[in-house]
């Protein structure tokens, strides 16, 4: 028997994003302030936002931008960032999110694989970005800067013309309304495919266990790019006509000095967060008595450091879990469940079921009264389910299966009331703070060295991280590198997040008969367990 969330089923509306989150706007909330840019100071209110949102996609229509045209997004979290991923959707176009520490090479693949027709920047990464667009041939003129640059259109000129929204007719219930990346279970980061039902979906289904409200202030500190940021801070504080306070990257001083400052109330995090709150002196030097609840989701959080933040914030405490291809939330531990440990990532969350599953037998594992089931992979079923990834119905078929249940790839079992802990990670992924780092994407990498003959990259337990990447090389007969030269040679060609930090030269890869790495070998071991 699968098990289901305790929370009663939600009606999922068909609509847009926007006229989701928008379409209810009401005279009193137009006037409220949506977003607090931390980089410029600048506030924008519900009413103003809407505007932006409006003329925005009215200057990508004039511009050709149509319902199927896809465009790349690669801006820090900032005003301008909501307004021009809403405006993108409000155009009846797909937004795919780019990592805003990618390198050019990095944003060529994902320029080439989702086929952007525009790019949207702002004039800090833009060296990197033009250096990108020039891999796949996406003119200059297609590059807009929102806080302008020579050549470049600006925000202020698409919004100065001040252009009607164009009037689309889209199916929310299969139109793609984002494409972010992600590798899922196994190889590189592939397109996910979500739909305008599946994000307005999975807010609803969020909010059944994360309790933002309209007079929260919301640090909005993790990245919009990622499912995390975008779905859950963004949309779930807009629709409840909360405050967003922005930061384009995370900095402990400007991160404390604006819990303080702006007086957070709600605060989202991933594990690494939570150490400098539970640990780091500077802490004592601020007032976070306005901080009410504390939200950890993307990695592990540890039972004793969310305890040990809960206690030195006096706040409550959520852990949740999410994966992109889920919108990405499937579970999350309400803040008045105190009887059940914050490290567990809590309950189903509205509309989802799940099984757990004997990953040696197939078999479904049944839930033990009173107790704690064996561990088994996680398969997930709700309106969150992606609808594949883009262009490759093999992956897909690998990960949803024929009943619409989506493999998680994570180990986990299930406690006495129903709630969940991650226990393991089938798949290959490896979480640097929360960030996906394919390691299928590091051996391409590496085996683009002359001197490397094989490689294969395994998560490194860190105690600042979480994982680390862990590089097995096999020199080329003859060579001779150092680790350092490896990690260089990696660290010049990937976003900071995937570089290798830990390299052991072995005499051969441990492979499946059919050529497959076996990770599991791999794991926990050194260069000594292999000579
Ligand atoms: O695809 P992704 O990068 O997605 C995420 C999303 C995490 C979210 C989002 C919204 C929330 O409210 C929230 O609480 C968490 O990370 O990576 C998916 C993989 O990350 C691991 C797990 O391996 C997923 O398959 N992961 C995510 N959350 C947790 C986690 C967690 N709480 N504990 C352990 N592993």
């Amino acid at each position: 028997m699968p098990f289901k969330s305790p929370f009663p089923d939600v009606e999922i509306p068909d609509v847009t994003v926007y006229d989701f989150l928008f379409g209810d706007l009401t005279e009193e909330e137009s006037g409220r302030v949506a977003v607090f840019d931390s980089a410029t100071g600048s506030e924008t209110t519900y009413g103003d936002l809407r505007a932006r949102i409006d003329a925005f996609a009215g200057a990508l229509a004039a511009r050709g931008i149509k319902p199927g045209d896809v465009v790349a997004l690669h801006v820090p979290n900032t005003a301008a960032f909501v307004i021009a991923f809403h405006g993108i959707l409000r155009a009846g176009a797909t937004a795919t999110t780019i990592n805003s520490l990618y390198t050019p090479p990095e944003i060529a693949n994902q320029l080439r694989d989702s086929g952007a027709v525009r790019y949207v920047t702002v004039s800090l990464l833009l060296p990197g970005a033009l250096a990108g667009c020039a891999e796949v041939d996406l003119p200059p003129e297609n590059v807009v800067v929102l806080d302008g640059a020579e050549g470049h259109e600006s925000l202020m000129d698409l919004l100065s013309e001040g252009a009607a929204p164009p009037d689309v007719s889209i199916d929310p219930a299969t139109h793609l309304a984002v494409l972010p990346y992600s590798s899922g279970t196994t190889g590189k980061a592939k397109g996910v495919m979500l739909t305008h039902r599946n994000l307005v979906a999975n807010v609803l289904q969020s909010m059944s266990a994360i309790p933002e409200r309209s007079d929260d202030v919301v640090l909005a500190v993790l990245p919009f790019f990622h499912i995390y940021g975008m779905n859950v801070i963004m949309s779930i504080t807009l629709k409840v006509r909360a405050k967003l306070v922005t930061m384009p990257k995370f900095d402990l001083d400007q991160f404390l000095r604006l819990i303080h400052e702006q007086r957070i109330t709600f605060l989202y995090i991933a594990p690494p967060m939570a150490v400098a709150l539970a640990k780091h002196p500077a802490v004592d030097d601020i007032d976070t008595s306005s901080v009410r609840a504390v939200l950890s989701g993307a990695a592990p959080l540890d039972e004793a450091l969310g305890q040990a933040v809960k206690k030195r914030l006096g706040c409550g405490m959520q852990q949740g879990y999410g994966m992109t291809e889920l919108s990405p939330v499937s579970h999350a531990l309400p803040l008045d469940r105190e009887d059940i440990s914050i490290g567990s990532v809590g309950l189903a969350v509205a509309n989802v079921e799940f099984k757990v599953v004997d990953t040696a037998t197939g078999e479904e594992i049944e839930a033990v009264p009173g107790g704690r089931t064996a561990p088994g992979e996680l398969w997930v079923r709700g309106p969150g389910v992606m609808v594949g990834y883009l262009g490759n119905e093999e992956a897909t078929q690998e990960t949803i299966d024929a009943d619409g249940y989506l493999h998680t790839g994570d180990i986990v079992e299930v406690g006495p009331e129903g709630e969940v802990y991650v226990v393991d990670r089938l798949k290959e992924l490896i979480k640097y703070k929360g960030y996906q780092v394919p390691p299928a994407e590091l051996e391409a990498v590496l085996l683009t060295h002359p001197d490397i003959a094989d490689a294969a990259v395994v998560p490194h337990p860190d105690d600042d991280a979480g994982e680390v990447p862990h590089a097995f090389v096999v020199l080329q007969q003859g060579a001779s590198l150092t680790a350092e030269d490896v990690i260089a040679y990696v660290g010049e060609k990937v976003a900071p997040h995937k570089k290798v930090r830990v390299v052991d030269f072995i005499p051969a890869i441990p492979k499946s008969a059919s050529g497959k790495i076996l990770r599991k070998d791999l794991k926990g071991k050194t260069a000594a367990d292999f000579s």
